[in-house]
């Protein structure tokens, strides 16, 4: 399996921080000229001090202000509803979606910037937005596009134990496992080991969170090759082209709407606040010290389940079924009787319902406008446009189901199917590549702002009765 292109270690533009306050010009590293001004992390850097001394004032004014209340059923009931987190890369309404540092996706879509002659933000544009809360310029988003390339080489032990995994380990347990063993790589790690002072553990957890998002499209590629495309070797990364657009020539996609599809995609499943499973699976983790590698690799076994990212596999598998049993053509009184069958028989309809949503997720609607302008009349698009309007009112006479819209796992399988990439098993992959752009830039934060371990208290149902009584 050939090795990625790998700039040397020196060639990554880091510059020192001396360098940088003496020189705002442009620096030549490596084969390419760099601004002081592009590079991510003196952005990022320059935002921690100011961003503690308002944490620290609020803590100090509200530490002890009340913020809500729990109940007995929040407790069995999920945690739904209590506010226990703070998270300050997106945040979700429920009728609204998400904001991403205070920006909608179709905010997303118009400013951030795009690939030359694309039209699709770039997902390296949401990343630098997610850590600095700042939209970035085009030359910014070419430094991080830049600085992942030169990142982006695995470890050979990782190729090799990805390319002896079996063909029946599903595509999300060989991701998490070449996650978790990549942090061999760990800079945190060592430095911890080091004696690092607490106040610096952000920077070696930045350096990693950037390893590794680099490399997760090679790690992505590598299953997607060994699987699907009898072990094909990745093609060699293009320094000069984006992360999304190195990833689709990776898999062997060479057709430029999938590429524009992928940088949508990667942007879109980013992060959506700090509640959902794979963001506190890698926050809780984060909290023990463990490297930012261990730390996504449980978020990643957390999105692996059906109820979070795999729906989107579920989809497919459902939308296949549906194909198969009563027709692409099926009318609405059929699908309706199909839904009901699927919900009298005890399982949920996958891509519908949210933990905090109460509308139609704006990731399914702007997937949809997506099919709308590039397959408007692709059967398996059709039958997840009449789904919409079949699902929701099914699910509302079921009078539990407390949100009956669509969830961005609705769509998603879809249009990928549409482009060729037909292996519903690998759909929560590209859902795990995204997501890592938001819980590492969360992480990064929860290191810099010094964020203890985390340690809710628990109580067994008979303490808590006794709590209730007294
Ligand atoms: N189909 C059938 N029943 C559903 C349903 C659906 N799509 N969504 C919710 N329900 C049911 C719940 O299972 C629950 O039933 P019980 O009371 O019998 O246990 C009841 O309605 C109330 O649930 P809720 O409060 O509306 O929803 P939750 O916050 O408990 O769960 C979610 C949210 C996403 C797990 C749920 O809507 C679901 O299972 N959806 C299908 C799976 C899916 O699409 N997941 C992806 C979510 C997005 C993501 O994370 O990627």
């Amino acid at each position: 399996m050939a090795m990625c292109t790998q700039l040397s270690k020196k060639s990554l533009f880091l510059l020192s921080k001396a360098k940088l306050a003496s020189s705002t010009g442009p620096v030549a590293a490596a084969g390419f000229v760099r601004h002081a001004s592009d590079d991510l992390k003196s952005a990022f850097e320059a935002k921690i001090g100011p961003f503690q001394a308002e944490v620290k004032a609020f803590r100090q004014s509200h530490g002890n202000t009340k913020v809500g209340e729990i109940t007995v059923d929040m407790m069995y009931g999920g945690m739904r509803g209590m506010k226990g987190l703070v998270t300050e890369t997106s945040v979700l309404d429920p009728d609204e979606g998400i904001r991403f540092r205070g920006f909608t996706i179709p905010d997303c879509q118009d400013k951030l910037p795009k690939a030359p002659g694309g039209q699709e933000p770039l997902p390296e544009g949401l990343f630098w937005l997610l850590l600095t809360g700042e939209i970035p310029t085009e030359a910014q988003v070419q430094s991080v596009s830049k600085e992942w390339a030169a990142r982006a080489a695995l470890p050979s032990h990782v190729v090799n134990m990805l390319n002896n995994f079996p063909a029946n380990l599903h595509p999300m347990s060989q991701f998490a496992a070449a996650i978790a063993a990549l942090n061999s790589e760990s800079k945190f790690a060592k430095a911890y080991a080091d004696g690092l002072h607490k106040s610096k553990y952000w920077d070696p957890v930045y350096e990693d969170s950037m390893d590794l998002i680099a490399k997760l499209p090679v790690v992505a590629a590598t299953i997607y090759n060994n699987l699907y495309r009898d072990g094909a070797t990745p093609a060699p990364i293009d320094p000069e082209k984006d992360w999304a657009h190195n990833f689709t020539q990776m898999i062997g996609y060479q057709d430029p709407m999938f590429t524009e599809l992928m940088r949508l995609y990667l942007t879109i499943h980013t992060d959506h606040e700090g509640g959902n499973v794979s963001a506190h699976a890698t926050h809780l983790v984060g909290s023990a010290l463990s490297d930012p590698y261990l730390s996504l690799c449980a978020g990643m076994c957390g999105l692996a389940g059906p109820l979070h990212g795999l729906a989107n596999q579920e989809v497919l598998v459902f939308l296949s079924k549906v194909a198969k049993d009563i027709g692409l053509d099926a009318n609405d009184e059929q699908l309706k009787e199909y839904v009901w069958g699927l919900l009298k028989s005890g399982q949920v309809v996958p891509g519908y319902g949210h933990a905090v949503l109460r509308k139609t997720d704006p990731r399914y609607t702007c997937q949809r406008e997506f099919a709308l302008k590039h397959l408007p009349d692709d059967k398996l698009f059709k039958l997840v446009s009449n789904l919409y309007s079949v699902v929701p009112p099914i699910l509302m006479e079921t009078g539990k189901v407390k949100n009956p819209w669509p969830n961005v796992d609705a769509h998603s399988g879809v249009l990928l199917q549409y482009y060729g990439m037909k292996e519903m098993n690998y759909y929560t992959v590209l859902f795990g590549v995204s997501r890592a752009l938001g819980v590492c830039s969360s992480l990064v934060w929860d290191r810099a702002l010094g964020l203890p371990l985390e340690r809710p208290k628990s109580m067994s149902t008979e303490g808590l009765k006794k709590l209730v009584k007294a």
